[in-house]
């Protein structure tokens, strides 16, 4: 007789895990709660469409580029609006700040709120006709004045974050949230449309066996990095480290989570600045990885102390187990000395 598979009457989904949360949180009103919960269903929709892409002709570019000077794939569009539209209607935002526009989103007062939301919709879109791993990126702020929206309220430096998390549209698709107490998972169960609590309190381990950067530009690196880098290869410096990179960040992020080791974005000569962007990609997986119990640097100072001065700044960015972080901060401290 086949096992019946086991259907919990109990199961722990992100809505009934936020909800408990905010019961913990004095005088809370329910806004943090619903706009947790308003990202969960436009994640749950692109994540749908990802997956659907193939056959409704999402693939492909949506003939346009972006703030960045990228161009913009149908599926980074579609994100977008979801993410804007889900955000606007959960009463709760006043502002928000997008990878795909150039300038801040206000919310029309009748429907304003409290946060502002910095946001990637779809990270990692040169990977989706390849269908490699992408996500999503969110970092949330608390308007601190009653000043009436401005570029200057999306430049809050990440340690004043309230909360923080991606989707990885990969295998499966997963969500990873923290809002300052620890880093929870999550995984979508398709078949009941809701994410479901999987890992609670994720660490990261002290130290990995994997390096993750994009090698092909060596030549672009400052000495610290290819020092680094050489010395994870070299045996008479220890058992070589593994080397990993998709190209997507949240892919690489999630993977040095789970196993430990070190993601870089250093600076190179054609971007001095680096490429990732501080608000809505480094800023929200330094909380988390933070939060897990790792280091987020970007060679000089943690990368939540950074305060931004526009909002689509870039920041390099060196992240991961805190022994592997600290390796490489000490080169970078000994080549500037
Ligand atoms: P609220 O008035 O509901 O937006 O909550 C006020 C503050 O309480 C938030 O900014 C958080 O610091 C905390 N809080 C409220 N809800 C939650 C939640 N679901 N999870 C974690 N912290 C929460
Ligand atoms: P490169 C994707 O475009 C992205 O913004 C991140 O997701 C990823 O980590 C990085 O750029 C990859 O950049 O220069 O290695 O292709």
């Amino acid at each position: 007789m086949s096992k019946i598979p086991s259907i919990s009457s109990d199961t722990m989904t992100l809505t009934r895990h936020v909800l408990a949360q905010q019961k913990l949180a004095k005088n809370a009103t329910g806004d943090l709660t619903q706009l947790l919960t308003s990202i969960q269903t436009a994640v749950k929709v692109v994540s749908f469409a990802v997956r659907k892409a193939g056959i409704t002709q999402l693939f492909g570019t949506a003939e346009k580029t972006n703030v960045q000077g990228e161009e913009v794939k149908k599926l980074d569009v579609l994100a977008n609006d979801l993410f804007i539209n889900m955000l606007k209607s959960s009463y709760t935002t006043c502002m928000m700040v997008s990878e795909e526009n150039e300038n801040i989103i206000e919310v029309e007062a009748e429907q304003s709120g409290k946060y502002i939301v910095c946001f990637d919709p779809l990270d990692g879109s040169s990977n989706i006709d390849c269908l490699a791993s992408i996500g999503s990126i969110f970092g949330i702020y608390r308007k601190e004045t009653d000043e009436a929206p401005s570029p200057s309220l999306g430049l809050q430096p990440g340690n004043k974050m309230v909360a923080a998390g991606y989707a990885l549209y990969g295998s499966a698709t997963v969500m990873v949230l923290t809002t300052g107490n620890g880093v929870d998972m999550f995984m979508l169960d398709p078949s009941i449309g809701e994410f479901i609590l999987i890992e609670s309190q994720m660490k990261i381990p002290l130290r990995g066996k994997i390096y993750s950067i994009n090698e092909a530009y060596e030549n672009k690196w400052e000495p610290a990095i290819k020092e680094y880098v050489k010395n994870k290869k070299d045996p008479s410096k220890g058992k070589p480290y593994g080397a990993r990179y998709v190209g997507s960040m949240v892919a690489d992020v999630h993977r040095t989570i789970k196993y430990g080791g070190i993601f870089m974005y250093p600076i190179t000569t054609d971007a001095p600045k680096g490429k990732l962007r501080l608000q809505y990609e480094c800023n929200p997986m330094a909380f988390i990885v933070t939060q897990a119990g790792g280091l987020a640097t970007n060679g000089k100072i943690p990368i939540l102390d950074v305060v931004p001065t526009s909002i689509h700044e870039r920041s390099p960015i060196f992240l991961g187990s805190k022994e592997d972080v600290e390796e490489v901060q000490a080169l970078i401290n000994q080549h500037a000395n």
